[in-house]
């Protein structure tokens, strides 16, 4: 595609803004960076926006847009946005990031998406490909934009993309050679309005994949398993629940992979690292796709043998006089915080609470189910939690003075064969700047018992 010489408009000055413009100048184009936030300033991108673009903050207007080929949009942006009236009206073409990178990369290309999941499969596919090919790039939503990229790509390149609906709603013709969509559950919906628009964006993964090309789907899921009869490429099915005519399943403690009446066992459940039922299924989502890439097996398995926790994600830290350490610092809702529940295998201190999102905590308590010994309380939400465990009967918790302080609590309560879990179900932005900086400080207070 020859875009020199054209103007590009470029919606949006985060990540994949700046990414963007970077690929767009590269080629050559003329490129306006453009963010809504009138704060900014050009000097700002000095570090980050390597060739000559020309900026536009705050209200956009025609000068704008007028005469652009294309405009290429952030994630964050939607395309309902009142001020992509006037690029609509003159029939510019809306570009999502990611499209605009597919259209400049190279080699082949594996899109994953789906409501929970994505950033551990993602990690986890990505390594099983840098583990049988020279040139694999690890993309999108995950962190690092999809065009920042595309330069270093050769023909032979593999690019595995985390790509969420956001992503999705502006591609034209993105097109992977092997997809997933790995569940579907409520999320982003002031964005999407309707589950039913939400599942839609997310199956748009598939939409100019060909009938010989893989889909990998959650059987275990209603609103994925549904979505086998509606893509144009063929379903390729994982299941944690039920042995499967075709795809990967679980059978007597081990996951079986089952192509053209085939059985190939993968791997044995007991070695993989990874804690929690919904740990498996990114494991066998994993498999499904590494094999729709040709992977041999062994080289599958030994990878998958030794994948551990994605940072943050019921990340294994250390064990202490007998006592296991647990990092869910990316436990940020109730609903993640059970799955970290659920992965415990011993008798748990939890440390829970944090900045105060409205949302109830009546399922989280109710998932601790006689494993969870003591609740050690921080942060905004502390005295709510508290409440509401009293009201569900659960009355083993204290209030800690902060993270070192909880920590050193269980460290003095928990007994050899116990675990401690750091998995807040809350976000970290009352006491930290982000989860990460709060799952970092809990490994160091962990590492300092020793
Ligand atoms: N902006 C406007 N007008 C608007 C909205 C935003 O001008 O109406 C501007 C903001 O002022 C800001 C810029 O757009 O300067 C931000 O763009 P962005 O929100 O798209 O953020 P990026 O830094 O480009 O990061 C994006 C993804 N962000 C979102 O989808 C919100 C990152 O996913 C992704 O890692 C990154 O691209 C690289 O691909 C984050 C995320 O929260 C982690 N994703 C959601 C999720 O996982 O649930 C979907």
């Amino acid at each position: 595609m020859n875009i020199e010489g054209k103007k590009v408009i470029v919606l949006g000055a985060g990540k994949s803004g700046i990414a963007a413009s970077n690929l767009l100048t590269a080629s050559k184009a003329n490129v306006t960076l453009y963010d809504g936030n009138d704060k900014l300033k050009a000097e700002d991108f000095k570090d980050k926006v390597k060739d000559a673009v020309t900026f536009a903050f705050g209200e956009m207007n025609e000068e704008v847009y007028k005469d652009a080929a294309f405009a290429v949009i952030s994630p964050g942006i939607s395309i309902e946005a009142e001020f992509l009236n006037g690029l609509k009206s003159n029939n510019i073409p809306i570009w999502s990031e990611v499209e605009l990178a597919y259209k400049l990369g190279k080699g082949k290309l594996v899109a994953i998406t789906g409501t929970n999941g994505k950033t551990t499969t993602t990690t986890l596919v990505g390594e099983i490909m840098k583990a049988h090919f020279n040139s694999v790039f690890v993309v999108g939503n995950i962190g690092t934009p999809y065009t920042e990229c595309v330069s270093d790509m050769v023909d032979d390149t593999v690019t595995v993309a985390e790509i969420s609906s956001f992503q999705l709603e502006t591609i034209i013709d993105f097109h992977p050679n092997v997809s997933a969509v790995l569940n579907v559950t409520p999320d982003h919906l002031n964005r999407h309005h309707t589950m039913e628009i939400y599942a839609d964006t997310k199956m748009a993964v598939t939409k100019n994949q060909t009938a010989d090309e893989i889909c990998v789907l959650n059987y275990d899921d209603e609103l994925t398993r549904k979505m086998a009869d509606k893509i144009p490429s063929k379903a390729r099915f994982f299941s944690r629940l039920e042995e499967l005519e075709e795809g990967v399943f679980l059978k007597d403690g081990s996951i079986i992979l089952r192509v053209d009446g085939k059985d190939t066992k993968v791997i044995d459940i007991a070695e993989i690292k990874l804690l929690g039922a919904h740990n498996i299924e990114n494991v066998m989502a994993s498999i499904a796709m590494a094999d729709a890439m040709s992977v041999p097996v062994d080289v599958i398995h030994d990878v998958v043998r030794d994948f551990r926790a994605v940072e943050h994600r019921i990340e294994y830290v250390d064990t202490i006089n007998g006592v296991d350490y647990y990092n869910d610092s990316k436990g940020t809702n109730p609903d993640a915080a059970i799955k970290g529940i659920e992965a415990m295998v011993k008798p748990t201190y939890l440390i829970g609470g944090g900045y105060d999102k409205g949302v109830p905590f009546d399922d989280w308590i109710d998932s601790f189910d006689g494993k969870v010994r003591k609740l050690i309380l921080i942060g905004v939400t502390a005295e709510m939690i508290a409440d509401t465990a009293k009201a569900h009967g659960f009355t083993d918790f204290e209030f800690a003075d902060d993270l070192k302080d909880a920590v050193e609590r269980c460290h003095s309560y928990a007994k050899d064969g116990e675990a401690v879990l750091l998995s807040p179900a809350c976000a970290s932005w009352d006491m930290f700047d982000s989860y990460e900086q709060r799952g970092e400080l809990f490994k160091e207070y962990v590492k300092g018992l020793e």
